[in-house]
């Protein structure tokens, strides 16, 4: 930890919740969570109707375990009670809505009673805090605003700490960088993806991202990795913090990093109750430690209660550091609906990402491109990745031999390898798509 990092956390004003005993936590999250279960009862009817099916009532929930007799909820119920069927106050008490893009079928909806909007708010802000953020700094909000829960989300959180908020929203990178260089921001808040493209167009503009004023980055919204963490941390100089949500259960805020540690993020758990489960075989709750799916129940919640919420993220739960009572998340590895299933190896981009940036020679902009070739019956992944600025042809070539053969040793499939040109492949805006699939459907 360096002198700069360790005044920052020494300095902050604590929530009580982020300080509390683990089995003062338990006894608060279990108070919660019996209210939270009558009140979904109660209000929605498709909590009704589940709880009814699966033959479970509220007063059920005597202890914590007894969360896993109830059933669970999932994406397709959101979008077969679209729009509002979901909500558990009339809607003259909802004060803002949010709404997942729906590209992949209907969008999702969920809303927020004010007090909704203060807690989130609150969270994020403990999040911010957590990951370095002090009152008084200036804050540059790369998270786009609008319907996605980032960009409001993030900007009320740094509001609530006390920042002065930038709320640049996503894209128009030129103007990004001259707000960056002009207006002098502490942090910035931003998916991954979104700050290397930033970066990267710093370098091209001939200015060193690690000149300026920025020396915190708060970032979340898609996976990322380690390797990731280091590229960024070494290039903008500033130290790297995940954030992590989903717009079905608050939005950014349910989980945040500690910049002292780095160690994953925290969940706060005195708003949300997470379980890991056994994608495969959903019955089965899993022990902390274990890789699984992870599901979420909301504690506190007005507008949209959410109990045990497939997210569909992989990851595990581990103890918690610095705040010991709240439990940490593994990082993610991947989304099971992302999860690439190549000849019978199943793979995630995150895998990639790893060992690519462990080459030298290979940026951190890669894509895959999953195709089954007319003939074939195997389907054919091809990385198509840019190599770094300065490397030669043939430091190229060796370097797509290197990947191919680590990728064949660490996850077990063969794929093509295409080093490409810097500046080649397209460019993140906000969440990048790393996979493009155009194997016949079907
Ligand atoms: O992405 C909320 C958010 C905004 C989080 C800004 C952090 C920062 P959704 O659009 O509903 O909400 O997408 C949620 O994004 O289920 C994960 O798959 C992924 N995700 C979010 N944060 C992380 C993270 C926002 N830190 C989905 N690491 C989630 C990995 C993340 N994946």
């Amino acid at each position: 930890m360096t002198q700069e990092t360790a005044a920052a956390t020494t300095d902050a004003v604590l929530d009580r919740e982020e300080t509390i005993s683990r089995d003062e936590l338990e006894t608060l999250q279990l108070s919660r969570l019996q209210h939270t279960v009558a009140y979904a009862y109660d209000r929605v009817p498709l909590y009704k109707r589940k709880f009814d099916e699966a033959g479970v009532h509220p007063t059920d929930l005597r202890e914590l375990s007894d969360l896993a007799k109830f059933p669970f909820t999932t994406k397709e119920d959101l979008r077969l009670e679209y729009p509002f069927g979901m909500f558990a106050v009339p809607q003259s008490e909802v004060a803002r809505i949010h709404a997942s893009s729906g590209t992949t079928g209907r969008a999702t909806v969920v809303g927020y009673t004010k007090k909704d909007l203060a807690d989130w708010a609150k969270l994020v802000a403990r999040s911010l805090r957590a990951s370095g953020v002090r009152p008084g700094m200036k804050v540059h909000n790369a998270y786009g605003y609008g319907l996605f829960t980032g960009g409001m989300g993030a900007h009320a959180g740094a509001e609530a700490l006390g920042c002065t908020v930038i709320p640049i929203s996503g894209g128009q990178t030129e103007r990004q960088i001259t707000l960056i260089q002009d207006f002098k921001p502490d942090a910035i808040l931003a998916t991954p993806t979104y700050l290397l493209t930033i970066a990267d167009a710093m370098i091209k503009q001939g200015i060193d991202p690690a000149s300026t004023s920025l020396r915190y980055a708060v970032l979340g919204a898609e996976p990322w990795t380690e390797e990731m963490r280091h590229e960024l941390e070494t290039t903008m100089n500033l130290k790297a913090c995940d954030i992590y949500g989903l717009s079905e259960v608050m939005g950014p805020g349910v989980a945040g990093e500690a910049v002292e540690t780095q160690d994953g993020s925290h969940i706060w758990e005195d708003h949300f109750r997470p379980e890991i489960i056994d994608a495969f075989d959903p019955t089965v709750v899993l022990g902390d430690g274990e890789p699984g799916e992870l599901v979420f129940t909301s504690l506190t919640k007005e507008a949209l209660p959410i109990i045990r919420y497939r997210t569909k993220d992989l990851t595990r739960l581990l103890p918690g550091t610095a705040r010991p009572a709240h439990r940490r998340m593994g990082r993610i590895t991947g989304r099971s609906d992302d999860m690439i299933i190549l000849r019978g190896v199943n793979l995630f981009p995150s895998q990639i990402e790893e060992i690519a940036l462990r080459i030298p020679e290979l940026s951190p902009h890669f894509q895959l491109e999953l195709t089954r070739p007319e003939g074939h019956r195997m389907d054919q992944m091809t990385v198509k990745i840019e190599r770094r600025d300065a490397v030669t042809a043939e430091g190229a070539a060796s370097a797509a031999r290197v990947l191919q053969q680590q990728i064949k040793i660490h996850v077990g499939s063969s794929c093509t390898v295409d080093v490409v040109e810097p500046g080649s492949l397209e460019r993140s805006n906000g969440k990048l798509r790393r996979i493009y699939d155009m194997r016949p459907k079907g």
